[in-house]
């Protein structure tokens, strides 16, 4: 009888781990099917740019040392259409080593940009060619990978489009940021804040958007408007909120298009992250920071009519609503904490800060849960390179949000796990997207086989 028993429990376990692996190859299925999208057109686009420390209105009537892609800030904006190949000839003019990392863009492995993982740092004065073919349309930004809270931080960001075939009246990239200033209005040089560092960030006093105070868009009655907004700040999350009477919408996050158009009344932009807003209205209104009120963006409408019925976006995006996965085990998990450490305070992953980290092999095409614990109190945007992810639980309750990210924000004390499912061979980073959080250990890489 006891036999029976033994033989029976060893039936049953060996039957929940088959179905298990069924499970999660169903998944993984599921989660591609994501991932395919048609080209829409097959060029070599090339550009070239430098960084350098250059004179730049940081703001209205605040021109200041800091640094730039191509003498300004924002730095440029790269429009292809899905399916070219971009060339970047880029040419570091700045005093110290840096290398750019095109975020959210699913490159080859060697074009990431992460000194020490895909490639040597570009050294004062050299050339370094980027060149990729992105898979997915969207919008992307860029920045550099090295110093990140001294770099991201003196003005080096630029955009990536790719465009996706979607046609609207006006096409307008956001990029939200703030400065530190001091009283004469010259950037405040002290990057190495250990308060910035083990609190959340540093913050600046002065909040920008496409480099002024606000921006103003100005459209007429009933034009379609596509608002990509793109937080480039190094550690301010931006609480998106706005005071239009009519209904607004969102259809992408993070470059990739949500399942559905979502109405948009808040949304909790942290750095790194892009939502990109259909507006459409006859009334002008303001976007605006629900934290600090500032205005950001300002919407114009320049003309009186009524509004037509809108009609809807022709985008038929599918997302997984992952519900079988929604009591499947984590496959591993990263805790995050502030360590004491020789020469001060760092942050772990595990116990270990970056460049320690523990590697770890993932099957390329294969189904992971990745549990993301803060045990730190702090706010924490955690950043993947290499993939796109969805949130599956949010402090043990499953969330569909409809979409994939690249950046999912912690709140102190969260526990977030998110569903991956990496594909594209190579060494592949993440990390806290608080720039001084990332420059202070907070920085782990997976490899892909
Ligand atoms: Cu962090």
């Amino acid at each position: 009888m006891r036999q029976f028993i033994v033989i029976f429990i060893l039936l049953i376990g060996c039957l929940s781990t088959t179905s298990q692996k069924e499970v999660k190859e169903q998944l993984a299925e599921e989660f591609l099917r994501a991932y395919s999208h048609k080209n829409i057109s097959s060029r070599m686009v090339e550009v070239s740019f430098s960084a350098k420390e250059e004179e730049v209105e940081i703001f209205e009537g605040n021109t200041q040392k800091a640094w730039a892609y191509n003498s300004s800030i924002p730095g440029p904006v790269i429009r292809i259409k899905l399916g070219d190949t971009i060339k970047i000839k880029f040419k570091n003019e700045l005093p110290q080593p840096t290398t750019i990392h095109f975020h959210g863009i699913r490159v080859p492995n060697a074009m990431d940009g992460v000194p020490g993982v895909t490639q040597l740092p570009i050294k004062p004065g050299e050339i370094f060619v980027y060149e990729f073919t992105p898979k997915d349309p969207g919008t992307y930004w860029f920045h550099p990978h090295i110093r990140g809270h001294e770099q991201l931080e003196k003005g080096l960001y630029g955009g990536i489009i790719v465009e996706d075939g979607l046609t609207f009246d006006k096409d307008v990239v956001v990029f939200l940021d703030d400065w530190l200033v001091n009283k004469d209005g010259s950037i405040n040089e002290n990057f190495e804040s250990l308060h910035a560092a083990m609190m959340n960030g540093r913050w600046g006093n002065v909040i920008t958007a496409n480099g002024k105070t606000s921006e103003i868009i100005n459209i007429k009655s009933g034009e379609r408007l596509r608002l990509r907004i793109i937080n480039a700040a190094n550690a301010r999350i931006f609480n998106l909120t706005h005071n239009s009477t009519q209904k607004q919408e969102y259809f992408a996050i993070d470059g990739f298009f949500t399942r559905k158009p979502k109405k948009f009344s808040w949304y909790d932009l942290a750095p790194g992250n892009r939502i990109d807003l259909d507006i459409y209205t006859n009334e002008s209104f303001v976007i605006y920071d629900a934290r600090t009120r500032r205005i950001l963006v300002k919407i114009n409408v320049t003309t009186s009519q009524p509004l037509k019925e809108k009609e809807a976006l022709p985008i038929a995006q599918y997302i997984p609503s992952l519900k079988k996965a929604a009591q499947l085990e984590f496959d591993r998990e990263y805790v995050y904490r502030i360590e004491r450490r020789p020469g001060g305070p760092v942050w772990t992953i595990n116990g270990k800060s970056w460049p320690e980290y523990e590697s770890y092999i993932f099957e390329a095409g294969k189904f992971n849960i990745i549990r993301l614990r803060d045990q730190s109190g702090r706010i924490h945007p955690v950043h993947f390179h290499g993939l796109f992810f969805k949130v599956l639980r949010r402090n043990g309750k499953f969330v569909d949000e409809g979409s994939f990210r690249d950046t999912v924000i912690l709140y102190p004390n969260d526990v977030v796990d998110v569903a991956l499912v990496p594909l594209d061979k190579g060494k592949w980073v993440n990390h806290c997207h608080i720039q001084e959080h990332a420059e202070r250990g907070f920085m782990t890489a997976i490899e892909v086989v």
